[in-house]
């Protein structure tokens, strides 16, 4: 059995080899991105069982994705080669996604992902696992892959846990509306990851976590990240929520991409194995410190053994 299956995009990233505009960077370092298989190779890194279901063409960078995401220990076998459609490709500048002069430019119009819809998903193959995690740029791909994030966030009794991180990528929206309906996917997920400048900026929720529990009041969890002020967890229980602070730990930022989806598996590493929602904000904290001091979109997380001695754990 599985214990997290992952859908979504992947692509071949390419990497600047020095800081500055794409239009002065000479040559880039080919590297692997996609917010859910960055999420499924650090799980499957730290020896959970993880599968990764997307669509890549039938071509080379197709073959690299496929081939770098199984090394991780991540199982493929329920990803769809398109023979018609590309693997989409992104580039990225050197600097820290929060910096003025960040560039990120995808090459992944009518790739073999954005035709994932209902029809062309083995859907059996979604939801084989205890967990379901998706993201909100999957929405923002197709008409299709709308229609298939509509499909998997309807609320259904006894399906897997299903989470969400709302990962608004401005860049992948044409109309300034279109993020709107990443709150209705949210409301329909068990788990929730979302930043707060991203509430405000896709939503226009101002008003702290807190306001961002009233948008988004069903989840039984919900996780708001405050960059390097820390994390706040919503969880639901019989006499109203619980809330839960844990404050980031101070790192040197080489680059931010990939933060938000090492947070997430640490946080759901930590939730599989039972660890109070306290630990579970500290190993999502832990992750992600491990991807903001690497230059590429994810980066090997502490082991099980690593971690719990850093958050203070006795045993594994
Ligand atoms: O979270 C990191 C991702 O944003 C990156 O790996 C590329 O999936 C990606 C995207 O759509 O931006």
């Amino acid at each position: 059995p599985v214990d997290v299956v992952c859908l979504g995009e992947s692509m071949v990233t390419f990497l600047p080899t020095r800081a500055g505009r794409l239009a002065d960077v000479p040559s880039f370092v080919r590297g692997i991105g996609g917010a859910e298989s960055n999420l499924a190779c650090a799980l499957a890194a730290c020896g959970h069982r993880v599968r990764w279901v997307g669509r890549v063409g039938a071509d080379g960078f197709g073959d690299h994705l496929v081939a770098a995401i199984a090394a991780y220990g991540v199982d493929t076998a329920a990803v769809v080669r398109d023979p018609g459609r590309p693997t989409g490709v992104y580039f990225r500048t050197a600097a820290d996604r929060a910096g003025d002069g960040h560039e990120v430019v995808y090459y992944r119009a009518g790739s073999a992902a954005s035709a994932m819809s209902p029809a062309t998903v083995p859907l059996e193959a979604v939801w084989s696992g205890r967990v379901l995690h998706v993201s909100g740029i999957t929405a923002a791909l197709s008409a299709d892959c709308l229609a298939l994030m509509r499909g998997l966030t309807a609320r259904r009794d006894g399906r897997p846990l299903l989470s969400f991180d709302v990962n608004h990528r401005p860049g992948l929206w044409r109309d300034p509306e279109g993020p709107r309906v990443l709150l209705d996917l949210a409301r329909g997920a068990d788990l929730v990851f979302t930043g707060e400048d991203e509430a405000e900026e896709a939503w226009g929720v101002h008003g702290g976590p807190e306001a961002v529990r009233r948008a988004l009041p069903e989840p039984a969890t919900l996780v708001v990240k405050r960059g390097a002020l820390g994390a706040v967890a919503f969880t639901r229980g019989p006499a109203g929520d619980t809330v839960t602070e844990v404050p980031a730990p101070v790192v040197d930022v080489v680059a931010a991409t990939g933060a938000g989806d090492a947070f997430a598996a640490g946080f759901l590493s930590a939730t599989l194995r039972d660890l109070p929602v306290r630990d579970r904000l500290r190993y999502g904290h832990l992750w992600a410190a491990a991807a903001l001091t690497v230059a590429g979109d994810l980066a090997e997380p502490p082991s099980h053994a690593q971690a719990g001695r850093l958050v203070g754990l006795d045993d594994d």
